[in-house]
């Protein structure tokens, strides 16, 4: 079995509800486990910013699949869920993207893991960090703790939903 870290991310229409369907759908594919979710927060918009703000959180998954077929799974989910795509790093009803696969790293036309800007994005940082303290990049061994404390505007990043075990948390084995 192979330990992957997903983030989600969701700016359009009911949020919460964004999630929890992204959350069913994870939990219901045959090759995908749900481990740990960390607390849902509600983030300032990064990159393009004239949108409205976004929920984002982490979850660490179980899986079967390798990369590609795991990015393929995202894909299938982001596009049954309403995803168009139309400007970049613009408003999105979810977006679920690889940030780690076990300490893999992957460089193909289609996919790079580690994902290549999360050390930069606090929306991203805070909530992996909160459910894997020490979790490091691969190759270089850098704690990504390191990276957050380089990163300035984290105040752009409040907890919106503490992970409760109730509701979509309830998804999660931990
Ligand atoms: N995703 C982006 C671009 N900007 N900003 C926030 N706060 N949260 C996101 O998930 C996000 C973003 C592109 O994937
Ligand atoms: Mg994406
Ligand atoms: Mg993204």
């Amino acid at each position: 079995m192979n330990r992957a870290f997903l983030a989600i991310g969701t700016n359009i229409g009911d949020r919460y509800q964004n999630i929890g369907d992204c959350l069913t759908l994870l939990h219901e594919h045959p090759h995908i486990d749900l481990v740990q979710a960390s607390s849902i927060y509600e983030t300032d918009p990064v990159g393009y910013t004239e949108q409205d703000p976004f929920l984002n959180m982490v979850i660490e998954i179980k899986t079967a699949l390798t990369p590609v077929e795991l990015l393929d799974s995202c894909l299938e989910i982001e596009h049954s869920l309403g995803r168009k795509r139309i400007i970049r790093w613009g408003p999105r009803v979810i977006d679920l993207d690889i940030l780690l696969y076990n300490q893999e790293n992957i460089e193909t036309d289609r996919l790079f893991v580690p994902h290549p800007r999360m050390q930069e994005r606090a929306f991203v940082l805070i909530p992996l960090l909160e459910i894997s303290p020490d979790e490091k990049l691969p190759r270089t061994n850098q704690p990504l703790r390191n990276c957050l404390d380089k990163i300035s505007d984290r105040e752009g990043v409040r907890i919106w939903k503490q992970k409760n075990g109730e509701d979509v948390f309830a998804l999660f084995a931990n």
